[in-house]
């Protein structure tokens, strides 16, 4: 997940920080969309986190995250779209609710039905992993597909609701955690 720590990058991107940052004249001077994350590598400042994603893997692991051949390269781009425009809008309500709304605030219904919407989808993506051991990649790599994806769904195990079994999706976030890029992401808590 965390993209960095597959890179041979010495510094791959100094973060801005983290949530509480965004509306510092600092972090508006690098994004004015007021939003994390951006990074800065080596003068080069970009946001976007699927942007982020791409140049990251071109840069620094063409080749493997990043596919070179045309087919592969657009299966990662379709997951990494799929979560951006797909998946986060839907499960994102529930986020804003849980995470951003005080109790007295909150209104059960939107979560509930962000988690059917959201829910909806994972069925989608459960049974695409049913036949790949990865969202996007060869057989047993993973490709720069599954980094945003992986980060959407371990945002999605730690919020405090209620889930479906989607067996492969579990088993496919398993096999995430346990890489070593991935670990400072699963060990976060939501914030
Ligand atoms: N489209 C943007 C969305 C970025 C975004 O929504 N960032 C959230 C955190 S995940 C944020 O900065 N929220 C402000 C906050 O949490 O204070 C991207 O993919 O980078």
């Amino acid at each position: 997940m965390s993209l960095g720590s597959h890179t041979n990058a010495s510094r791959p991107a100094a973060n801005t920080g983290w949530c509480g940052v965004v509306t510092k004249p600092e972090c508006r001077a690098i994004n004015p969309n007021g939003l994390i994350p951006v990074i800065d590598d080596d003068g080069f400042v970009l946001c976007e986190s699927s942007a982020i994603v791409r140049y990251l893997a071109g840069r620094y692991v063409e080749g493997t995250l990043s596919p070179t051949d045309a087919s592969s390269r657009a299966d990662a781009d379709r997951w990494m779209d799929w979560q951006a425009v797909s998946f986060n809008p839907a499960i994102g309500p529930a986020f804003v609710q849980l995470l951003r709304t005080p109790v007295v605030q909150r209104d059960s219904v939107v979560v509930e039905n962000a988690c059917l919407e959201a829910e909806k989808r994972l069925a989608i993506l459960d049974a695409h992993l049913a036949s790949h051991a990865f969202a996007a990649g060869a057989a047993h790599t993973m490709a720069m597909g599954d980094i945003p994806l992986g980060c959407s769904i371990d945002r999605w195990f730690k919020l405090p609701i209620a889930r479906e079994s989607h067996p492969y999706v579990e088993r496919w976030y398993q096999a995430l955690s346990a890489r070593a890029g991935a670990k400072q992401v699963v060990g976060l808590a939501l914030a």
